[in-house]
């Protein structure tokens, strides 16, 4: 073993090209889950980074007494203690920017699927309906004339923004602060802006703040012709909630990407004809997930070797480089 390379930790099932980076730039140590038991104390005292495509909590953290950075695959970091990690001066990283554009791609082709039924549309055809039955029924929803309102303007929030400008449909937004830079309508508070429009996209972060946030009142304020569209975090829906006004047709439609308990999707969305279900796929293009993974790496790199993180998540921002 070349002790003078940083052991780097492999936890959960990580993008083949962060395995292969680690591996050969550091020494690595790989485990399915991030469970102290997995690792005996020898290991746990030669951890430096940690490369996470998986939950990590605050006791894992504390496991490991000589850890300097945790590098989450994801912008989203919802399932890492980062508040945590940063009490005890361990930079964490996450995945901005990179993904933006495809996560955008992506929300805009789930919301046309949503509400013209193109997935639906295909099957007819390739079930051979279309010669035996004749032409598949005109979809009761357009995205004609809808008015589009962003949960959460953030990098994401915004790129779909001007996508869905781009397709003429009116924005508005909810975030905790007025965005400077844009000049669609803000509304403070998400009711108000579910009461707005007729089309609700979620792309904020998971978390205690948004969870369960988008519920029955919120969903019965977007009303009888509204879509959800939900892209973030499936915490931040009211699921059961969700399935009831889907059902009883109180809102008309939603895409999602994200669930509440991943893989699991509850079987009465699966039912529903008015759901249009990914297997959180927005981000998942050989490209994309490259760029996050080098992104991945790259930070591991530059903080082991004493250079400020690339993209350190808010919470540890203002790391003094010298104090880890
Ligand atoms: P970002 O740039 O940090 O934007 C987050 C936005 O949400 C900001 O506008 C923020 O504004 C707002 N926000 C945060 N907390 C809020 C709250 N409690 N109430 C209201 N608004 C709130 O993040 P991003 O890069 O756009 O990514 C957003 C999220 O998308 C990620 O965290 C991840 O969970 C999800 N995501 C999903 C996929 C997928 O594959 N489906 C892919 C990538 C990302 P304020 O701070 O002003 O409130
Ligand atoms: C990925 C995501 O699917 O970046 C995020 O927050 O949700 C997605 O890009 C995920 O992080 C990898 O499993």
């Amino acid at each position: 073993m070349n002790t003078s390379r940083p052991t780097v930790l492999l936890a959960g099932k990580v993008h083949p090209r962060v395995r292969q980076r680690v591996e050969a730039e550091f020494e690595a140590i790989s485990i399915d889950a991030a469970n102290p038991a997995l690792l005996d104390e020898d290991a746990r005292a030669r951890i430096r980074g940690l490369a996470a495509a998986t939950a990590i909590s605050a006791d894992f953290i504390d496991s490991l007494p000589n850890l300097e950075v945790i590098a989450n695959f994801g912008v989203g970091y919802d399932a890492v203690d980062a508040a945590h990690a940063a009490t005890r001066q361990v930079m964490v990283t996450n995945t901005p920017d990179v993904l933006s554009e495809e996560v955008a791609d992506t929300t805009v082709g789930l919301l046309l699927n949503t509400v013209r039924e193109l997935p639906k549309a295909e099957a007819y055809l390739r079930a051979g309906k279309w010669e035996s039955n004749g032409a598949y029924p005109l979809t009761s929803l357009s995205l004609r004339g809808r008015t589009v309102g962003i949960f959460g303007l953030g990098r994401i929030g915004l790129a779909i923004a001007r996508r869905l400008e781009a397709f003429g449909l009116p924005i508005h937004y909810h975030t905790r602060n007025k965005r400077q830079d844009v000049a669609y309508p803000w509304h403070p508070r998400l009711i108000d802006l579910a009461s707005a429009v007729d089309t609700l996209v979620v792309i904020v972060p998971g978390g205690a703040a948004t969870e369960g946030v988008v519920n029955a009142e919120v969903l019965d304020a977007l009303g009888p012709q509204g879509v959800l569209i939900s892209v973030g975090r499936g915490s931040t829906i009211d699921e059961p909630a969700l399935i009831a006004a889907l059902t009883d047709r109180r809102i008309a439609a939603a895409g999602l990407d994200v669930f509440a308990h991943e893989p699991h999707v509850p079987q009465a969305l699966m039912d529903l004809p008015n759901a249009c279900l990914l297997p959180h796929v927005a981000s998942a293009s050989v490209s994309t997930r490259n760029a996050m993974a080098d992104l991945v790496v790259d930070n591991l790199e530059a903080w082991l070797a004493g250079r400020p993180a690339l993209t350190a998540v808010p919470e540890c921002a203002g790391f003094d480089r010298d104090a880890s």
